[in-house]
């Protein structure tokens, strides 16, 4: 009886995905930003592409501002296919897929271009097949800047000054060793945390681009925003393995040329809020603090060597490092 029950299941189960082609489908995906943030509106836009590209057939509907949970939870809901697409930076990925850690290496990528020009080529490929053995469908990079500290009370002048300090670092090992480094206390935690810990002395401070720093309004609470640069770590856009496999070959193509089309666009959107969420804080008063960076890039060889251990990953490193 059991037997036969479960094979009506798998039965039914194939005829629904058999004539799933025809159906209307949307794909649910998953940002802690909000609305008008780019990766929020980047994954609209490729949402307004595949509608069009399939007669309105598939749809994306996104569900931002951390209303399917914290980046390191909507993972695990997206490997389950719980959540179809997900836009997360690559740091809560790093312990799941270790080919994103060098994504986030401190002061690996000499500028946007340069990460540009290794996310678009083979290693950017080579690294977005690597979620497949994880339940995962890498789609695409994201821009995502260059992320800098910010401080409650002392601000960071010089590298000596992050010492024992207590700084908010993504869920992710590579992050903790890198604060670790620098010479202060990691305090892992989820991003929708940062604004109180900071403000109730959890944390005596954080790091971000310009645009999370001004959009999730940590510049109130800490008024020291020191240009480190110290990575440019991209967002990835992913999918549920599960929600993939359920697709069509031609409507698996749509989806994967959409999210690479939307690339630009998120590009452009990028560069714009850049330049606005600078201004606003700056305008609000904050105390920008220019400094060498040299010693800060010299302290993070521990991190390289912990890191970047086997062939494979030292070979990663190597090439991206040759991208002229
Ligand atoms: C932002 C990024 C988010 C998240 C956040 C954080 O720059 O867009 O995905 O990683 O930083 O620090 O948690």
């Amino acid at each position: 009886m059991k037997i036969a029950k479960s094979l009506c299941l798998a039965l039914g189960l194939t005829l629904a995905s058999g004539t799933l082609h025809a159906q209307e489908i949307t794909l649910r995906s998953a940002d802690i930003h909000p609305d008008g943030y780019p990766t929020v509106d980047a994954v609209k836009y490729m949402g307004d592409l595949v509608s069009e590209r399939t007669k309105g057939r598939i749809k994306i509907s996104v569900s931002n501002n951390a209303s399917l949970g914290t980046e390191k939870d909507t993972i695990e809901q997206t490997r389950f296919g719980v959540i179809d697409m997900n836009r997360v930076n690559a740091a809560p990925f790093n312990n799941l897929v270790p080919q994103t850690v060098v994504l986030g290496l401190p002061f690996l990528f000499r500028d946007t271009e340069h990460m540009h020009k290794v996310v678009d080529g083979p290693i950017g490929d080579e690294v977005l097949a690597a979620f497949e053995p994880h339940g995962l469908v890498g789609l695409a990079f994201y821009d995502s800047g260059a992320r800098s500290f910010y401080t409650t009370k002392k601000p960071i002048e010089k590298l000596e000054d992050l010492k024992g300090l207590k700084i908010r670092v993504q869920q992710s090992d590579l992050w903790i060793a890198m604060m670790q480094a620098f010479g202060a206390n990691a305090t892992p935690m989820p991003f929708g945390e940062v604004y109180s810990s900071l403000e109730t002395g959890v944390v005596d401070g954080a790091e971000n681009n310009w645009p999370s720093y001004e959009s999730s309004r940590h510049f109130e609470v800490a008024k020291n925003y020191t240009l480190t640069d110290h990575s440019l770590n991209p967002e990835i856009l992913v999918m549920s393995k599960i929600s993939w496999d359920k697709l069509s070959p031609e409507d698996q193509k749509v989806i994967k040329q959409a999210a690479k089309d939307s690339v630009g666009k998120m590009r452009e959107l990028w560069q714009a809020r850049e330049k606005t969420s600078e201004e606003k804080v700056r305008a609000a008063g904050v105390n920008v603090i220019k400094v060498d960076k040299t010693p800060f890039a010299d302290a993070m060889k521990p991190v390289y060597d912990k890191f970047i251990t086997d062939p494979q990953m030292k070979d990663l490193v190597e090439r991206i490092r040759a991208i002229n």
